[in-house]
C-alpha cells in the first residue's frame, strides 16, 4: 500500500464494526502488531490464525485456548484450501444480525456490518480477503494509473468488506522475534545476519523438532551444524575451509519451503 492508500484505509477504519486481524498460525503472538490495540479500540476484533496448514496442530490448539482464556476469539484457517471459513461466515452473519437488531430497537435504519482485514506482511491478508469476497472480484481503478482508495464491497446478508487490507508493522522485539518473522517472511531474511538466523533455526529444530531435520537428507550425524551442512553440500570458501554463509542461506531456504512438515515457531509457554 502506498502512504496515500494507507491513510485512506485507516480513515475507513473509523466506521468499521468488526476487524479480522490476520496472523501467522506458526507464531500467532509474534506476528501480531502492537499497533493493533490502539487502532481497534472499542471495536470487536477476531484473530485469524492463518496458514494453519503449516503449523503444528497440537500447538495451534494451545494457542486457541490461550487467546480464548484472555477473552479473545481466535480461528485457525487454511486460506489455500478454504478450511475454517465456515466459522468466519457464521461470525459475520451473527454479527450482522446483532447489529441490525440493535439498530431496530433504537428505531434506526438497517445497514451493513462493516468489516476490515489487517495484519503484518505475508500473513495472508490479501488471500484471506479474496477468499472472503469470493467471486465478487475487486475492481481496479476505472482508468489505468489512477490510484483509488479502498472501497466497500457488499456481500449478501448485510455485510460490507473493505477491499484493501491494512498493513501494519511487526515488532522486532528480540532475536527470537526476528527469527520467527524472518522465517515467516514478515521481514526480509536477506536483510538479516543469515549465519545467526540459521544457527537459531538449527537450535530451534534440534530442540523442538529433531526428527524434522532428517527430512532434509543432510547426513545422519546429529546434531546438524552449519559446518556439517557445508560439508555435505560441499560449499567451500575461496579462503579455504567451508562457506558457512552459503550453508546458512541454503539451510534457511530449504527449511522455509515446508519440506520439514508442519511446525510451530512458538508456543504459549514461550511468551508467558
Ligand atoms: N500454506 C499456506 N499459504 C498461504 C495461506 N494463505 C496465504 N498463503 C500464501 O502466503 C503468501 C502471502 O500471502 P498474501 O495473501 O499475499 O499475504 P499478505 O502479504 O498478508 O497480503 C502467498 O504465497 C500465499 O499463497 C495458507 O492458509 N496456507
Ligand atoms: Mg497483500
Amino acid at each position: 500500500m502506498t502512504t496515500m492508500e494507507k491513510s485512506d484505509f485507516f480513515k475507513n477504519l473509523k466506521v468499521v464494526d468488526l476487524i479480522f486481524e490476520v496472523v501467522d498460525a506458526r507464531c500467532p503472538y509474534t506476528s501480531r502488531s502492537p499497533e493493533v490495540q490502539s487502532l481497534i479500540r472499542g471495536k470487536e476484533s477476531i484473530l485469524i490464525l492463518n496458514k494453519a496448514d503449516l503449523a503444528d496442530p497440537r500447538v495451534t490448539r494451545k494457542w486457541v485456548e490461550f487467546f480464548t482464556t484472555r477473552g479473545e476469539e481466535a480461528l485457525p484457517i487454511n486460506t489455500l484450501l478454504r478450511e475454517g471459513f465456515g466459522a468466519v461466515k457464521k461470525i459475520l452473519s451473527l454479527r450482522a444480525a446483532d447489529l441490525n437488531k440493535v439498530l431496530k430497537e433504537k428505531g434506526r435504519l438497517k445497514r451493513d456490518l462493516r468489516v476490515a482485514v489487517l495484519g503484518i506482511p505475508n500473513t495472508g491478508k490479501s488471500s484471506f480477503l479474496n477468499a472472503l469476497l469470493g467471486k465478487r472480484a475487486v475492481k481496479s481503478g476505472d482508468r489505468p494509473g489512477v490510484t483509488r482508495g479502498p472501497q466497500w464491497v457488499h456481500l449478501r446478508g448485510r455485510i460490507s468488506v473493505l477491499d484493501t487490507p491494512g498493513l501494519l508493522f511487526p515488532q522486532l522485539k528480540d532475536e527470537d522475534a526476528i527469527f520467527r518473522l524472518a522465517f515467516t517472511r514478515a521481514i526480509d531474511p536477506d536483510q538479516q545476519d543469515m549465519i545467526h538466523l540459521s544457527e537459531k533455526l538449527l537450535q530451534f529444530l534440534n530442540d523442538r523438532y529433531p526428527s524434522a531435520l532428517t527430512k532434509l537428507g543432510l547426513g545422519k550425524g546429529q546434531p546438524l551444524t552449519l559446518e556439517s551442512v557445508a560439508q555435505v553440500k560441499n560449499f567451500l570458501s575461496s579462503q579455504g575451509g567451508y562457506d558457512l554463509q552459503r550453508a546458512a542461506v541454503f539451510l534457511f531456504a530449504a527449511c522455509r519451503k515446508g519440506k520439514l512438515g508442519p511446525l510451530s515457531l512458538e508456543t504459549p509457554d514461550d511468551v508467558q
